[in-house]
């Protein structure tokens, strides 16, 4: 146990038995993917679940961002505001849609984009914001929604962190004009791979519909130019297993958050995120910042951590703005914040089956001497 090798997270699964049980009238049918029956029933329970008007579920939470991003219509080359603190999807998203991604600084107290920043970076190019809810910590939403409305622009929510998020008793995923969800193994609620859109104007759904499949509406009728983003079967069923025991997994995370936030709030140079008021959160990811008063510089502790066998992760080092690919192509903008940040976070391993004795394993190789 001492020595076993830790990581980051570790896939939820249903039992072997359930999953098994679950697939077989999709193997006597031999109907495996195009919209078939599990993928509708998956559909309409996250509908529910997630409380969004509207669902479109996907192949995987990157082609759910792609596609919602293709599906608004902005004119090639608009600009879209978002934040460099984040996986590298957000701005892919942007750019292979061929928008330009305007970068934004983020807040020190949660790492969501900084709503103060943003009225600064509109411009007559500019069609939509894109925030991340990062790590599940919530954007300034009204806000965000004030300064969109007031500029005429959309809004679209990386919400890949945030399954089961709720603000002000409504679903994470109902604010904004769309937010994207990531159901990937390594998220709080997966179907392998998976992921979707929701929104609640109807049309979106439409529109979604043709982006995923092609633009296919008849045997002989293609009404729109599409790619391929449909969830297969087997993934819509693992879905649905899981979503059975998503509130049990996020209790046994929540308390492992706790503890870890009482093993870590007297340690000097340590800092934790603030959640919001009026949230409840998904544990989903433990965040740390290792500040200057800390004994070790974070990659030190990083390395320190990793000697022992617990494998943390500089999620989101580097910033997506900083990356070989992206450096120095966009508008110049100071994000200050979000570089200090980046330099300073380390996520520690939580997960449904992670053990009480191992995070106490991982706090006391926090607590140097
Ligand atoms: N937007 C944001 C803000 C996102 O964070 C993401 C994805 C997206 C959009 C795009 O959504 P997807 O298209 O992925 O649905 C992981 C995930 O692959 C990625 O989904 C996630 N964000 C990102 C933050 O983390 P890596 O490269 O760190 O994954 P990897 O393979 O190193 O796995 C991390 C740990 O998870 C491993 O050490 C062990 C565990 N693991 C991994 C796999 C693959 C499992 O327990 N089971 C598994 O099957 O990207």
């Amino acid at each position: 146990m001492r020595n076993e090798k830790i990581y980051v997270t570790r896939s939820s699964m249903p039992s072997y038995e359930e999953y098994i049980e679950a697939i077989k009238p999709l193997w006597d049918s031999r109907w495996l993917t195009n919209m078939g029956r599990y993928h509708g029933e998956l559909e309409h329970r996250l509908r529910e679940f997630l409380d969004v008007p509207e669902l479109s579920l996907m192949v995987n939470g990157h082609t759910a961002l792609e596609l919602t991003i293709q599906a608004m219509g902005f004119p090639e080359g608009a600009e879209v505001i978002t934040t460099p603190f984040t996986f590298i999807s957000t701005t892919h998203a942007i750019v292979r849609s061929h928008l330009k991604p305007v970068f934004c600084d983020v807040k020190p107290e949660d790492g969501t984009i900084d709503e103060t920043k943003l009225e600064n970076l509109i411009t007559e190019r500019t069609a939509a914001i894109l925030p991340v809810h990062v790590y599940g910590n919530v954007c300034n939403v009204e806000e965000i929604q004030r300064i969109a409305d007031k500029y005429s622009l959309k809004v679209i929510y990386d919400a890949a962190h945030a399954f089961g998020v709720t603000y002000k008793g409504k679903g994470i995923g109902s604010y904004g004009d769309a937010s994207v969800f990531s159901f990937h193994a390594t998220k709080v609620f997966h179907t392998i791979e998976g992921g979707a859109a929701s929104f609640s104007d109807r049309g979106l759904y439409e529109k979604l519909y043709n982006l995923k499949n092609f633009g296919i509406r008849g045997e002989e009728l293609v009404t729109a130019v599409g790619a391929n983003g449909k969830m297969n079967e087997f993934c819509a069923v693992m879905g649905l297993c899981n979503l059975e025991h998503v509130e049990e997994a996020a209790a046994r995370r929540r308390a492992l958050s706790e503890a870890y936030e009482r093993g870590l709030r007297e340690v000097p140079g340590i800092r934790l995120f603030e959640a919001k008021p009026e949230t409840k959160r998904n544990y989903g990811y433990f965040p740390i910042l290792v500040e200057e008063e800390y004994p070790l510089s974070r990659d030190e502790l990083y390395e320190r951590l990793k000697e022992k066998g617990i494998h943390t992760r500089k999620y989101f080092y580097p910033l997506t703005s900083d990356q070989a690919c992206f450096k120095n192509r966009y508008r110049d903008v100071e994000l200050g914040c979000a570089r200090e940040l980046a330099e300073r976070v380390l996520v520690l391993p939580v997960y449904e089956g992670m053990e009480r004795e191992t995070a106490e394993r991982v706090l006391h190789a926090i607590h140097t001497d």
